[in-house]
């Protein structure tokens, strides 16, 4: 019987301990996962606005956001679905430039990522500084295609991917926990794939 190269699932081939519990190795591709229609957005179009529990709410364009220091990230990321990806590259800026901009106040303690599509998912805010989150608009060194979030995207890679929200518009500061799209659909509060926080009720 042929066998298709790349279609069955690989064995971990990663350095020991690179791979999260149940996650395997996704190798040279990189899949697509989206709830609804990929949106066509417009560079002079997009705007990123970070408001709610904030003393100045900010809104950047395509070409305000480039005038923040260029951050890029270097890993790997993992999907709820169980592949993990090696060796992402992935430039933009990090939430903390964006957040030092919006001045949150002291009883913010979550943020929701809004997508121009209406998909949301909800963060520790936490999680989203000391420079473990990212918007990001380039992948590999080239534009951000539609279909994986271009033009710009959230990057949250210690955490599943899904919190990672593609075509984002919006960080809503906020004092309470409000679950997103997964997160109200059966999925973890958080998410962490070390802990393999994939579901409601998982430790
Ligand atoms: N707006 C939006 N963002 C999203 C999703 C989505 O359906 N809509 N899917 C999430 C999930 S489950 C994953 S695994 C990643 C997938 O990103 P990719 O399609 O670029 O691999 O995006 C996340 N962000
Ligand atoms: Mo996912």
């Amino acid at each position: 019987m042929p066998v298709t190269r790349g279609f069955f699932r690989r064995r971990p081939d990663g350095p020991e301990g690179r791979l999260p519990p149940d996650q395997y190795d996704v190798g040279g591709g990189w899949p697509v996962l989206t709830a609804e229609a990929t949106p066509g957005i417009r560079l002079e179009s997009w705007t990123l606005r970070i408001d709610g529990l904030v003393d100045q709410p900010t809104t950047w364009t395509w070409d305000t956001i480039q005038q923040l220091p260029k951050s890029a990230f270097h890993g790997d990321i993992h999907c709820v679905t169980t592949w993990s990806k090696f060796d992402v590259s992935f430039a933009g800026v990090s939430v903390d430039s964006l957040l030092s901009a919006a001045e949150p106040q002291e009883e913010a303690r979550f943020v929701i990522a809004h997508s121009e599509t209406g998909y949301t998912t909800n963060l520790p805010l936490a999680d989203v500084t000391d420079g473990r989150a990212w918007v990001v608009w380039e992948y590999d060194g080239r534009p951000l295609t539609p279909e994986h979030g271009g033009p710009v995207r959230l990057l949250v890679p210690h955490l599943y991917f899904w919190k990672s929200a593609k075509w984002i518009s919006r960080l809503e500061l906020t004092a309470e926990d409000r679950p997103g799209f997964w997160e109200r659909n059966g999925y973890h509060d958080r998410g962490d794939p070390w802990r393999e926080q994939r579901y409601e009720g998982d430790q």
